[in-house]
């Protein structure tokens, strides 16, 4: 597709080039943002994808239709035999507290497993440093419409115990190609 390629991975935001603005995945390790990004872009395989949680290591940077797009290490994931308390890398919390950059977060989580203390406190923080998030329910084609619509009812009551602001909220699943339209509707709203 024209204009999509990786530019290139990097471990200190300060590192990265500054383009007109761009747009980044964050959630739980193994929650689908790197697929989600091959789904959006349309490209196979531009963001690396693993059914082993931990595969995206690096702040990883895209270009899409002359937008960026950026795909974040997963967090709340452990190495066996390692305990892993911590909230976001340096790395990660860094790109995201202090990259002037990002016009827009997306948290994703799974519809499959209930809202975590992590994603919470990581919704949180966003909120606290008053940044641009929405949330993306990701691998919908696992659950029914209703169990979906509970899912969602849930996610809406744990958010608004921790902020007070309402959140943008969008379904998707890269499998089935579910959601990409608003998906990238949201992306292109936050650059005009
Ligand atoms: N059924 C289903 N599986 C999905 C979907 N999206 C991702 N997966 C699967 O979930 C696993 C993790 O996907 P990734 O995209 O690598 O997840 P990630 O969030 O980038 O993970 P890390 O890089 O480890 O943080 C892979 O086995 C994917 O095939 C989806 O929409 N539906
Ligand atoms: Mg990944």
């Amino acid at each position: 597709m024209e204009n999509t390629k990786f530019i290139s991975s990097f471990f200190d935001y300060k590192k990265m080039p500054d383009p007109k603005g761009e747009v980044a995945f964050i959630g739980r390790s193994n929650v689908g943002k790197s697929s989600l990004i091959n789904f959006l872009t349309g490209v196979k395989n531009i963001a690396k994808v693993s059914s082993t949680p931990g595969k995206t290591q690096s702040i990883n940077l895209f270009s899409f239709k002359n937008k960026f797009l950026v795909d974040l290490p997963g967090y709340g994931y452990a190495a066996k035999g390692k305990q892993n308390n911590v909230l976001l890398s340096v790395m990660v919390r860094d790109y995201l507290m202090k990259r002037e950059n990002l016009k827009m977060i997306f948290v994703l989580v799974d519809c499959r497993i209930p809202v975590q203390k992590l994603d919470l406190a990581v919704i949180q923080l966003l909120d606290v440093y008053e940044k641009n998030f929405s949330i993306i329910i990701t691998k919908v084609d696992k659950i029914s419409k209703n169990a979906l619509f509970n899912f969602m009812t849930d996610l809406q009551k744990n958010i608004a115990e921790v902020i007070s602001k309402e959140v943008r909220c969008y379904t998707s699943s890269s499998e089935k190609k579910i959601g990409k339209e608003d998906i990238l509707n949201a992306i292109m709203e936050c650059y005009e």
